[in-house]
């Protein structure tokens, strides 16, 4: 593969978009070529999403591409130290290590965990699915189970296609309610809409209201309307109490959906235990205040109920996730304008000829210690650790392992054993561009571009984005020969291990998506074949030419046709900023995957483990241990950030946040050091004390634990180390 379009030596300012968070927000970068610097980074005041607005990280894109401890070249691990190796010695070694251990092991003896910035890497997210298919491993893992995971299991219960999720249509509703996210922080996930001040001022300035649940007094519930403390995990049971009062009350309305849903009697069935008094000793949610907010959602000409990571981390994550859509269908609100809608995003992945209505991808295999099911092919983060270990997967055990993008050993529960799993592993590569926490462990390193040195486009976020767009996102600086795209690398290393090429993965992966998206009937490109559609994409092997095939055949595209007024990349790429492609519209029944193209609101997956919430109704109600929540802040990202110094310096940010009648019983003071126990391990953490918290909740952002000196992060083990609260 070799690189696409070369940046104009000209220019010195460059938009595009910022791809650290899914907000995407359009950037004006001002570079000065002669030295290779980065000048300024300003928001793009003509990007028609984000007008102008960018949050403290975009610096990043400077720090890190400037970064002095930024891996630029293939590292080994030796006794005497990391040594640096040529590309293709270090490729060489890798595949011949890999192979020896599928080999002697089998293909499930290679493991693999794939990490959050792969989200916003073109070629990594273009070359992921061959890397998957050529690894061909039971021991898939990826930040999605401690993310996303649970929505795209009730999305494909309900609607056949896992990324089918509705979004809030944040810019025309009259009633946002919010259950474990805080965009004013994350700037929307899942819900991918840049400066997020400005669109609930506008909600308000058009007479709508806000209401957030969440067992913090959050950045965004401080802007609400009205905040309802909620004890962590139970969700489920709140937005079932909602449930349960549309029916009692009366206010179920699903208006045009009903004619194609099934399950609605049994719905109203489910809910029946989970009245708003039986739930609130689990919930703490005084259960009037829980017949107002189901009366003022039902009222609403347009609301939207948006759940984001705290209703998907915890243990009814698939219920509180499918709960959601459940309240915006049964109040009329899923698929209309102001209610929850589908984005239609450009390059086509949700349409429905683009699926080929396989079964559920769910328990086809198991994990080898506790036989967790599989879900889409991986299994959950948490047993990584012990499906490497010898003593708990004995012949069984992962051997052989390689980390993307990822940094589990701070992000992952249970970090401190995955970590001494991590050593007995007999082979272990990293793609990543720091030595960190993680790859430290790693018997080979391979970094990839910045990404201000690969050109971009924001696949994923189109499709969670609350207006249809496209964009491109040229690079801004020339790569030096030696560094390589993540796609580049993750195709070598998946051919290799395979002892095949990556122009033959590479053939593979385009062949499969010509078939996919040129050619079927009742397709835009139906009139096309294959063949002929390659002709005009050229022979140049690059993910570009994949993004110009699915812009092409999507549902803006050309159709293959230059003269006409669609999309094609040589189009989006004389634009410079974002292209907005309209407001959300109704897609339903045409985009579901379902049989029958019917609404499934009640599959066997869901009903059982309503049986579980029943159960745990009874149980949770006399709980009353402590429980710790994260927290996301505004110049963190995760955990890799913190080498930025811009973003690292000023005061620790891992604190400890306590309520103060907490911290009077447990006799903690503000400031000092608090030790906070979990089953699996101790750290400490300053305390800071505040009534955000709702009482016997505390709050410590995760991320953080930049204590190992083997690392070569020397910001941010010197300004932000903190404690891993994983
Ligand atoms: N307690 C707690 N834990 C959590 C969460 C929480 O809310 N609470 N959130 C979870 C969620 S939602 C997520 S998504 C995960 C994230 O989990 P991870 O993705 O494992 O963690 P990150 O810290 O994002 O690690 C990113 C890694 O990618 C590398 N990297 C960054 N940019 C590039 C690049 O351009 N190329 C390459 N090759 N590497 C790059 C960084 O150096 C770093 O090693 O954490 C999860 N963990
Ligand atoms: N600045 C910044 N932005 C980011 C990230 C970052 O690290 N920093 N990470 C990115 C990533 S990977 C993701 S996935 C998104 C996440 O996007 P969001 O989901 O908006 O992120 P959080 O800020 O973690 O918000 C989760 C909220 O849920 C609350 N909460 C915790 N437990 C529960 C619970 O059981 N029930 C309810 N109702 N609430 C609960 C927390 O107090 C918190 O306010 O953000 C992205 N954007
Ligand atoms: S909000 Fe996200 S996309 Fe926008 S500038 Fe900040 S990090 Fe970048
Ligand atoms: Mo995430």
């Amino acid at each position: 593969m070799t690189s696409a379009k070369h940046v104009d030596p000209g220019i010195d300012r460059v938009r595009r978009s910022c791809p650290i968070c899914e907000a995407s927000c359009g950037l004006s970068i001002e570079v000065d070529r002669s030295v290779g610097s980065v000048l300024s980074i300003r928001g793009d005041e003509e990007d028609p999403r984000s007008l102008g607005y960018l949050c403290p990280k975009a610096y990043a894109l400077k720090g890190v591409y400037e970064d002095k401890d930024r891996l630029r070249r293939p590292l080994r691990r030796t006794r005497g130290g990391w040594e640096e190796l040529a590309w293709d010695d270090a490729l060489e070694l890798v595949g011949t290590r890999l192979r020896t251990i599928r080999e002697r092991h089998g293909k499930d003896a290679i493991g693999t965990y794939i990490g959050n910035p792969i989200g916003h890497s073109m070629s990594g997210l273009l070359y992921v699915p061959m890397y998957v298919q050529a690894l061909n491993t039971e021991r898939l893992f990826s930040a999605a189970t401690m993310d996303q995971q649970p929505k795209n299991l009730s999305s494909r219960l309900v609607f056949g296609d896992e990324w089918a999720i509705p979004i809030p249509d944040i810019d025309r509703t009259d009633f946002l309610l919010i259950l474990g996210g805080n965009p004013m922080i994350s700037q929307g996930s899942l819900m991918s809409a840049p400066n997020i001040r400005r669109r609930f001022e506008a909600l308000r300035a058009r007479g709508g209201r806000l209401v957030v649940v969440d067992p913090r007094r959050s950045e965004t519930a401080e802007l609400a309307d009205r905040h309802l403390f909620i004890k962590p995990g139970s969700d489920a049971f709140f937005l079932f109490a909602l449930v349960n009062t549309l029916f009692a009350e009366e206010l179920v309305a699903p208006g045009r959906l009903a004619a194609l849903s099934d399950g609605i009697d049994k719905l109203c069935e489910l809910a029946a235990s989970f009245t708003p008094d039986a739930v609130a000793p689990v919930t703490g949610i005084d259960p009037d205040l829980t017949r107002t907010v189901a009366r003022e959602f039902a009222a609403a000409a347009r609301a939207a109920c948006y759940g984001r990571i705290g209703t998907c981390t915890q243990e009814f994550g698939t219920l509180a996730s499918w709960l959601v859509d459940v309240v915006n269908f049964l109040t009329g609100n899923l698929d209309r304008a102001g209610g929850a809608m589908f984005p239609r995003p450009a390059t086509g992945q949700s349409e429905p000829h683009i699926h080929d209505g396989s079964p559920l991808p769910y328990a086809r295999w198991r994990s080898r210690v506790r036989g967790f099911p599989e879900y889409g092919g991986q299994l959950p983060v948490a047993v990584m650790a012990e499906e490497m270990e010898r003593a708990s997967a004995g012949e069984e055990r992962i051997r052989g392992f390689i980390t993307v993008c990822g940094n589990p050993v701070l992000s992952t529960p249970n970090g401190g054993r995955l970590r001494r799993a991590l050593e007995e592993l007999e082979f272990m590569v990293s793609i990543d561009i720091y030595l960190n926490e993680t790859t430290r462990h790693a018997d080979v390193i391979l970094p990839t571009t910045t990404q201000l040195e690969h050109t971009n486009y924001d696949f994923l976020f189109q499709g969670t984005s609350v207006r249809n767009m496209a964009r491109w996102s040229p690079r801004v600086f020339e790569p030096p020969p030696e560094a390589k795209d993540l796609g580049w690398v993750l195709l070598e290393v998946a051919a290799r291990a395979n002892g095949t090429t990556a122009e033959n993965l590479d053939e593979l992966l385009f062949a499969g998506m010509l078939a996919t998206w040129v050619g079927k009937p009742g397709s835009p490109c139906e009139h096309l074949t294959p063949e002929e559609a390659r002709k005009k994409l050229g022979s140049e092997r690059t993910p570009e030419r994949l993004l110009d095939l699915m812009l092409r055949a999507g549902p803006y595209g050309d159709h293959f046709d230059a003269a006409a007024e669609g999309l094609s990349l040589a189009k989006i790429q004389q634009v410079p900023h974002a292209i907005d492609l309209g407001p959300l519209e109704p897609r339903l029944p045409g985009m579901l995957r379902t049989e029958g193209q019917r609404l499934n609101w009640v599959h066997e997956i869901l009903v059982d483990d309503v049986e579980r919430l029943r159960y745990a109704l009874a149980d949770r109600a006399s709980d009353d241990r402590m429980l710790l929540i994260g927290r996301r802040q505004l110049r963190n990202m995760n955990s890799w950030l913190h080498n930025v110094y811009v973003l690292a310096k000023g005061r620790p940010r891992c604190t400890l946040l306590v309520h103060p009648k907490d911290a009077e019983r447990l006799n903690l003071r503000d400031g000092e050091e608090a030790e906070i126990r979990a089953r699996t391990g101790i750290v400490t953490a300053r305390v800071r004390c505040s009534d955000e918290m709702m009482p016997g909740v505390v709050s410590l952002p995760h991320g953080f634990g930049h204590t190992d000196a083997k690392t070569r992060l020397s910001v941010a083990n010197t300004k932000q180390p903190g404690a891993n609260s994983n």
